[in-house]
């Protein structure tokens, strides 16, 4: 009989990679997806409906009564904890929803395992995040790094983190966290830097807008593809035993050098010039949109800034590297080139 996973956060960027990937090892996936009032928030995983293996329940990490009753009727080997209200900024906004899906949420998971006496058969994965990290100066960030999140997220992050290894640790169940640096894909959420610089430069070059409007161009992100991040998850499950790794692709870039990197792939070169809100980036070449010269194409909007943020960060996988045989294949000019194609046949 083939193994069965239950996936949360099914409908999400990870949700598509690690859903196909399962399939892809004959694994059964029972997704879990959130009403919607448009039917089309199932977009990324439409081309995964016909598979025999793959199948969608409705339901929320909000509600107990539903998670535990679908791990009893399942026993599912693994449980892969995606779900969550996963944007930073977003949860400044609404800091309580955010702690009872993001925190709350892993227990209510975990304590379902336990009390349906599931500790010996389902391995549990929860997504973990560097934004437990907060700001360590510009040290490569390792599983033994200090956590200090800086925001809502961040603390209702390392809370499922926490109890992930405590009910490890009393309980006996195979429970990991993957703690994975930025990853990004042509699926990536459109309000995520890397896919609003994306989306915003296709944008531009096809005339439908003017200029991006960013926030913190300062801040260095450690990013890799979403894929590599998901096959490290898998990794992490199917371990020996059950531990904490770090998942990145150990370079960083910042903000205002990812959006040269793809401008300069569509084939315009620009320069940033001013300081603070008033910086603006300014297309300085191009043989291929002659008419963008000297258009500012990037500014800055204070709408953008977070109360507080993490402006550096970057990690060190080496404990992934040397037990799980893990190393990312995409690098970040691939990464870049595979989003904007995606949206250049995307945008008409
Ligand atoms: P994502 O695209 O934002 O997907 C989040 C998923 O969670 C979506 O399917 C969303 O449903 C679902 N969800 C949100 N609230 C829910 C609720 N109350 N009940 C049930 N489902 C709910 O995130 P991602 O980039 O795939 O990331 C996957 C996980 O890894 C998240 O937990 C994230 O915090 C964590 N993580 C991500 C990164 C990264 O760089 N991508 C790095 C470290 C950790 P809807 O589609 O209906 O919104
Ligand atoms: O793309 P971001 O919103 O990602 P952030 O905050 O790093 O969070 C992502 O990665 C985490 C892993 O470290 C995940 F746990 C989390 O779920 C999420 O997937 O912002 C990246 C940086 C930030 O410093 C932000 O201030 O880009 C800066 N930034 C500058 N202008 C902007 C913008 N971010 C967004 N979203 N939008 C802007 O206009």
């Amino acid at each position: 009989m083939s193994k069965k996973a239950i996936i949360t956060g099914i409908t999400g960027q990870d949700g598509f990679y690690l859903s196909d990937l399962l399939l892809k090892q004959n694994i059964q996936v029972i997704g879990i997806k959130r009403r919607t009032s448009l039917i089309n928030s199932t977009a990324r995983i439409d081309s995964l409906i016909n598979n025999n293996n793959f199948s969608v329940v409705q339901g929320d990490l909000s509600d107990s009564f539903f998670l535990n009753n679908l791990i009893n009727q399942n026993k599912p080997d693994y449980i892969f904890n995606l779900a969550a209200m996963s944007h930073v900024k977003t949860s400044f906004d609404i800091p309580i929803h955010t702690g009872d899906i993001n925190a709350i949420g892993t227990i209510r998971l975990l304590d379902a395992i336990r009390t349906n006496n599931l500790s010996n058969k389902t391995r549990f994965y929860q997504a973990s995040t560097s934004e437990m990290f907060g700001n360590n100066s510009k040290k490569k960030l390792n599983e033994q790094s200090k956590l200090e999140p800086v925001s809502p997220y961040g603390a209702s992050k390392l809370y499922a983190y926490n109890i992930t290894k405590i009910y490890r640790q009393s309980y006996n169940i195979f429970a990991c966290n993957g703690i994975l640096f930025n990853h990004e894909s042509p699926l990536r959420g459109e309000t995520f830097v890397t896919r609003k610089i994306v989306r915003g430069a296709v944008s531009i070059v096809k005339n439908k807008s003017s200029f991006i409007e960013l926030g913190n161009l300062n801040s260095v992100r450690d990013w890799g593809h979403a894929k590599d991040y998901c096959e490290a998850m898998i990794k992490i499950i199917m371990y020996k035993k059950p531990d904490d790794f770090v998942i990145s692709s150990d370079k960083v870039f910042s903000v205002r050098e990812f959006c040269k990197k793809v401008f300069n792939y569509l084939g315009l070169e620009i320069k940033f010039v001013g300081k603070g809100l008033n910086e603006v980036a300014i297309v300085t070449k191009s043989e291929k949109y002659p008419h963008l010269i000297n258009k500012k194409i990037i500014k800055v909007n204070k709408k953008y800034f977070r109360p507080l943020d993490l402006n550096y960060l970057r990690g060190n996988s080496a404990k992934a590297k040397k037990i799980l045989k893990w190393k990312p294949k995409i690098n970040i000019d691939q990464l870049v080139s595979e989003m904007i194609n995606y949206d250049l046949d995307l945008i008409d």
